[in-house]
């Protein structure tokens, strides 16, 4: 069939609005028609070239929602008509990861996903006869697109999918890596690095726990405003400062934070998050996605003195279990995705999508087909 998909043909090129082929599902794959999706920083992240993973030309996307078309060869666990949200991170419920009750990361199409292919080594997208590759397992950039059947959450059909398409991504990676990875409780302090779609999530996490101070630091101003709205109770912007932030936090908290949240993706801020820490206990949580060749480094001595260092991949959440909760949490008024929404535009305008997350005006644009 035929599918309009906003296509990136190669790094750093602006996505190309085309009419691709796409092939029906084989075994154990659905064909999905997506209504909305939201515009992450991972999708520029790979678009850049900065991604040791990122395949040209590929269709990106992986915050989507929509409604199932038709179903192949032996799915059993959804059907045309359902409601669904695609997965980056699959729930298969069988492999060694899912059964640990360790960890939300699964293997069972992983190995594939990253070479922008379904399972059975094989892509469903083509333009012109050439082969378009598949993105985090869900290239929600084109209105149809194939996904494997433990690659999808079924959700509430009463659910807006131009509002619950983020919890695909952004929303849930961050309220799920303060419940989840670090498990903030009531009176803990908090420092979230990074006021997008993911540090402002942290922060409706971090309210939702109780946390009794929540730091907000972004080096552009205009996200501070958003942030109180949500609950944060102190700005930081490092630039007011001519010293390391982590010496201004450490200082601000009596001796340093019980959590902090890197959600930008420098190798820089991971270390400033590290260590304004509290010694002997504080931990801090990368969420960020650094590129190709970006290494951390701090003194070892930093968790020698207790502080942990950890990462949170889609929140810890898994997925196809999880997910459909927090859908009805958000209908039940317990998760707040409005004020994430900051812009909305029909799929022919996506390029005005990241340049306004470049530019830092916006949160999320959703994209509707
Ligand atoms: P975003 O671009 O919307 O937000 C990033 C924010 O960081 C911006 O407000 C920007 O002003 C701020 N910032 C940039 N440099 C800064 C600095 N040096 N100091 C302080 N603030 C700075 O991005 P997003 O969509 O919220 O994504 C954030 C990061 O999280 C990205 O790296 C993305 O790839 C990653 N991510 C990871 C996961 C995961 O599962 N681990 C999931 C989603 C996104
Ligand atoms: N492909 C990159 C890594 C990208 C990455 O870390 N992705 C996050 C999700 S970002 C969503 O916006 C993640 O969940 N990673 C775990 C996984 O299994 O991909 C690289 O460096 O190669
Ligand atoms: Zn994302």
């Amino acid at each position: 069939m035929k599918s309009r998909a906003a296509v990136a043909f190669g790094p750093g090129k602006p996505l190309e609005i085309v009419e691709i082929d796409v092939e029906p599902p084989r075994k154990g794959e659905v064909l999905v028609r997506i209504t909305h999706t939201g515009v992450c920083h991972t999708d520029a992240f790979t678009l850049s070239g900065e991604d040791p993973e990122g395949i040209f030309p590929a269709v990106l996307g992986h915050e989507g929602g929509g409604i199932v078309e038709a179903v192949g060869e032996g799915v059993t666990s959804v059907k045309p008509g359902d409601h669904v949200i695609p997965l980056y991170t699959a729930e298969c419920g069988e492999c060694k990861f899912c059964r640990s009750g360790k960890t939300n990361l699964c293997s069972a199409v992983r190995a594939t996903q990253g070479k922008g292919l379904m399972p059975d080594g094989t892509t469903r997208f083509s333009y012109n006869g050439e082969p378009i590759y598949h993105y985090m397992g869900t290239s929600t950039f084109s209105e149809y697109t194939v996904v494997a059947e433990v690659s999808l959450a079924v959700i509430n059909e009463e659910a807006p999918l131009e509002k619950v398409c983020l919890l695909g991504c952004g929303v849930t990676t961050g309220i799920g890596a303060v419940h989840n990875t670090a498990k903030v409780k009531e009176g803990d302090t908090v420092a979230i690095f990074g006021l997008g779609g993911i540090g402002l999530a942290a922060i409706q996490g971090a309210v939702q726990a109780k946390a009794s101070r929540i730091l907000a630091i972004d080096t552009n101003p205009d996200k501070f405003e958003l942030a109180r709205s949500m609950g944060a109770t102190d700005f930081i912007n490092p630039k007011d400062h001519d010293r390391p932030i982590q010496e201004v936090i450490v200082e601000m908290t009596d001796g340093g934070v019980d959590f902090s949240f890197e959600c930008i993706g420098n190798v820089d801020v991971m270390r400033s998050a590290l260590e304004c820490c509290h010694k002997g206990w504080g931990e801090s949580i990368i969420i960020g996605v650094a590129g190709a060749g970006k290494e951390i480094s701090t003194r070892p001595f930093q968790l020698v003195t207790g502080r942990v260092w950890k990462g949170s991949a889609f929140g810890g959440v898994k997925g196809r279990s999880q997910l459909p909760g927090m859908v009805n949490d958000y209908l039940g008024g317990r998760i707040d995705l409005d004020p994430f929404v900051t812009h909305t535009m029909p799929l022919e305008q996506i390029n005005e999508a990241f340049d306004l997350m470049h530019d830092g005006k916006s949160i999320r644009t959703v994209i509707h087909y």
